[in-house]
């Protein structure tokens, strides 16, 4: 730990030492925390499970003890996961994908806000959410003047440290030193009507400085840490994730031969999973060159597209690799220091720069229905899976959105594509491309009924098909004589397929 302290440059903050259990104590019942990590990355790594332990120890002696947690993203099973297991977590926001916490916000002991990433600062600056207590927020050191090194995720921590009363430092020594100079934190979005212009014009422009900045006087603990970030290791992509990735690849280049896109395409947002990150690595093969990238997380896919010369630079709010990856990450931090910009999530997924920009938004699902409507978050319209996070933000404001899926999951038994979706997230104006192992449905220009076509004919699994043609015909015939024809359905039917395999355990007819 005497290497951690060096970490600690500003004298005042060396004072304010102390451990994860003495740091816990400012944490008070019904306290709001805004706490550090995006993606399993940046996430304070030794107070939630001090916290955690206190919340066990007061429920043991009868007393009453949960916080509400608002993060950037997801975390890990070292923060999400021990709060949940202790009880102790009565609101949460905005994202998230641990097994314990979903499992307590499906137990209905957790409220859950499930949020579009780009508005929880501004809700929260504006005061949505009441008065934020305590920040914990992970950093990599802290300069001479008190000026503090982001880690490996910049996510909110920049609004948090604004926001709240008090603020609680982990200073982790894994994260390397070398981070620093990497991230690019910006501070004058603003309020309405006050807001002013972003001036990010390319995805590499740095428009801010390296450093978060806090009223040192909220400081009231600095933690020191020893730990590694979670780092999920990723599955080679297996054949359905190549044949998705292979198409996507296609249609790109189809649009640069046709002169509708530059060979270096627009910037690449790549959303979190195998799918994804099989698309990327299929990338590595392709004839573009310089390909930037403006995305949310950045994962070893996009990391070894920069280390190869394919991609000449990504902004990203995190970094969030494999166990392989972050060693090639912390091997070859020189050469990326200036390649990678981290930002905070209001600007990595803004809107309005991913509109001009004319990003390339590329999102996994967990269905599509035959008009393109998509739930990425909800199994079976009530069972919250992880959230939306950014994909809403990409999706909406892309140049191109693309949604992909294997079209069956759980072995056959459940078609990812249906004749109505349980849940919306993106709707049918959002979504451009449906692509699934079997094929690619281009919606753009298409109405409803096109769409259906496309959809049924090019991504079904050839199991479903014969279904949802049925049930497609059978709509318009009804709609047809109802008068009703733009989006042909029957209603009382349309989400029977959900009910069951909810009573059956399959999807198909048997
Ligand atoms: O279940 O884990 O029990 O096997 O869902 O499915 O195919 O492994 O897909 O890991 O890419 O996740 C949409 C959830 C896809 C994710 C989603 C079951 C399937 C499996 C996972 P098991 P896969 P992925 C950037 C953008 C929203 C947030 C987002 C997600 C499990 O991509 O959370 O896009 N997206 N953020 O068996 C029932 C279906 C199913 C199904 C799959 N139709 N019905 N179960 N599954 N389809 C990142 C951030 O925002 C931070």
């Amino acid at each position: 730990m005497s290497q951690a302290i060096e970490r600690i440059r500003h004298q005042g903050l060396r004072n304010k030492v102390m451990s994860a259990e003495q740091a816990a104590e400012f944490v008070q019942d019904g306290m709001l925390l805004g706490i550090s990590g995006f993606t399993g990355s940046g996430y304070p790594k030794a107070l939630p499970t001090a916290i955690a332990n206190k919340a066990k120890a007061l429920h043991a002696e009868g007393k009453p003890f949960s916080v509400g947690v608002i993060t950037g993203a997801s975390t890990a099973p070292e923060c999400d996961g021990v709060l949940a297991e202790a009880n102790c977590v009565s609101f949460r926001s905005p994202f998230q994908s641990d097994a314990g916490i979903r499992g307590a916000i499906n137990k209905g002991l957790t409220a859950y806000q499930d949020m579009h990433l780009s508005h929880i600062e501004q809700q929260v600056r504006q005061g949505f959410f009441g008065d934020m207590h305590i920040a914990i927020i992970e950093v990599t050191g802290i300069t001479e003047e008190g000026k503090l090194i982001p880690s490996m995720a910049v996510g909110t921590n920049n609004q948090w440290l604004k926001s709240a009363q008090k603020i609680i430092l982990e200073v982790n020594v894994k994260q390397n030193p070398k981070l620093e100079g990497m991230h690019d934190i910006y501070f004058d979005v603003g309020v309405p009507p006050h807001r002013k212009v972003i001036p990010i014009e390319t995805a590499d422009q740095r428009i801010g400085t390296p450093y978060l900045e806090c009223d040192l006087d909220k400081v009231v603990a600095v933690v020191l840490t020893d730990a590694n970030e979670r780092s999920n290791k990723f599955a080679e992509p297996d054949e359905n994730s190549k044949r998705i990735a292979e198409q996507i690849i296609d249609f790109l280049n189809n649009e640069v031969k046709q002169g509708r896109l530059p060979n270096s395409l627009l910037p690449l947002q790549s959303g979190v999973g195998n799918v994804a990150n099989a698309v990327l690595t299929g990338l590595q093969d392709s004839p573009f060159e310089n390909l930037t990238g403006y995305t949310e997380v950045l994962q070893d896919g996009m990391l070894d597209l920069i280390l190869s010369g394919k991609m000449k630079s990504a902004s990203a709010t995190a970094v969030s690799f494999s166990p392989e990856a972050l060693q090639r990450f912390n091997d070859n931090i020189d050469f990326l220091r200036d390649k990678i910009v981290l930002r905070p999530q209001e600007l990595s997924n803004h809107p309005e720069v991913i509109r001009r920009l004319g990003v390339i938004g590329m999102n996994a699902m967990i269905e599509a229905d035959i008009y393109g409507n998509v739930n990425s978050t909800h199994i079976m319209g009530s069972k919250m899976m992880n959230g939306i996070g950014g994909s809403g933000d990409f999706t909406r404001n892309a140049h191109f959105s693309f949604f992909v899926s294997p079209s069956v999951a759980k072995n056959g038994a459940i078609s990812c594509i249906v004749p109505m979706v349980s849940h919306h997230d993106h709707t049918e104006h959002d979504v451009m491309f449906i692509v699934t192992e079997q094929g690619f449905a281009d919606l753009r220009g298409k109405s409803p009924r096109q769409r259906a076509q496309l959809i049924i004919n090019n991504c079904a699994h050839p199991d479903y098909r014969d279904m949802l043609r049925d049930y497609y015909d059978r709509a318009e015939k009804a709609s047809a004589s109802a008068g009703t024809l733009q989006t042909p359905h029957l209603l009382t039917e349309a989400l029977s397929w959900h009910q069951r395999f909810l009573e059956t355990g399959d999807m198909r007819i048997k």
